[in-house]
């Protein structure tokens, strides 16, 4: 059997999915896309044979042509397409984070309740990434987790991000890696704005420290630094009570994300076909992509208030 997927938003990630769905995925095609930039849907279509471009992203999903669909448009649009989706009654890659906000991911989880079975991945690529399921798997060698201390830096970016996108749309990947590797659930986060780099933008404060104090008792470090200038740098050290691992970053250091997570990335969308095709889900569903999108609010607003310390507030 062959999946047809749709893929909605093909900026640089979706245009990124649409290619890999085209050419490496297995028991894939790429059957259609769309973009809020009609052009930039036709060049990514004229690039593989066979695609249809969408004027919406809703008619894309509707499509009897679509079975599924990845969704790599901007946060704001996640919901109305993410919820089209399930009451579609097909399943969903939505790119990281879920939503732009904690109350939107809750109306997702809410709609997701009346579904016979989960239709939901988010794209929390990193749990996908053979350097970070390694360390997932030597957990257990370390003894009970205590600490992990993460590195996140990207080269640069646009004047458009923000401090608040630094949380929200990076750092929301540590806060998933740290749910993940403890098991546990984040009860408070806070984000502390060192002196910034006078190669940031004005106004952004970057780098940021981000501590999240977890369910389990463990703690986490992160420095999200999104304009280091040097190279794309991903790290992680978990340390436990017998011994401590790594997830190094490549030497030399790739230039982005898409380089840096280019097999994580594969991994992922193959686990996400193969699962579709044999009815089911099995990375990162609605609750992760829900919990991380609350603990990134918390975060927001512990930079907000100097740092203080944010409760996490999950519904049960
Ligand atoms: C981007 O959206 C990502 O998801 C990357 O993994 C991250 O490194 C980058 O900072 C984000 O902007």
């Amino acid at each position: 059997a062959v999946l047809r997927v749709g893929v909605v938003g093909v900026g640089v990630m979706g245009a990124d999915h649409a290619s890999r769905l085209a050419t490496r995925v297995r028991g894939a095609s790429l059957v259609a896309v769309s973009d809020a930039d009609p052009a930039r849907a036709s060049a990514v279509a004229a690039r593989f044979p066979g695609v249809a471009v969408f004027a919406s992203p809703l008619s894309l999903i509707a499509s009897s042509d679509v079975d599924a669909v990845v969704i790599a448009s901007p946060p704001a649009a996640h919901e109305s397409q993410v919820l089209a989706c399930m009451a579609a009654g097909k399943y969903v890659l939505c790119e990281k984070p879920l939503t732009d906000s904690s109350t939107s991911a809750r109306r997702l989880l809410e709609a997701a309740r009346d579904l016979p079975r989960p239709l939901v991945q988010v794209g929390f690529m990193r749990r996908f990434d053979p350097s970070y399921t390694r360390l997932h798997g030597l957990l257990p060698s370390l003894g009970r987790l205590l600490l992990l201390h993460n590195v996140h830096r990207n080269v640069s970016a646009p004047a458009s991000f923000g401090s608040e996108m630094i949380v929200r749309d990076s750092l929301v990947h540590e806060v998933d890696v740290c749910r993940w590797l403890f098991g546990s659930e984040i009860l408070a986060v806070s984000v502390l704005a060192p002196a910034s780099s006078s190669l940031a933008p004005a106004g952004v404060r970057d780098p940021l420290v981000a501590v999240f104090r977890m369910a389990s008792g463990g703690m986490a470090t992160t420095e999200v630094f999104i304009n280091s200038q040097v190279g794309y740098e991903v790290r992680c050290e978990a340390v436990g009570e017998t011994g401590s691992a790594f997830v190094e970053a490549p030497r030399p250091l790739p230039p982005d994300f898409v380089a840096r997570f280019a097999t994580a990335y594969d991994v992922e969308v193959q686990a996400w076909v193969s699962a579709c095709l044999r009815g089911s889900v099995d990375g990162p569903g609605l609750w992760d992509g829900y919990a991380a999108t609350t603990a990134s609010e918390a975060g927001v607003r512990s930079l907000q208030n100097g740092g203080e310390p944010v409760a996490v507030e999950t519904f049960t």
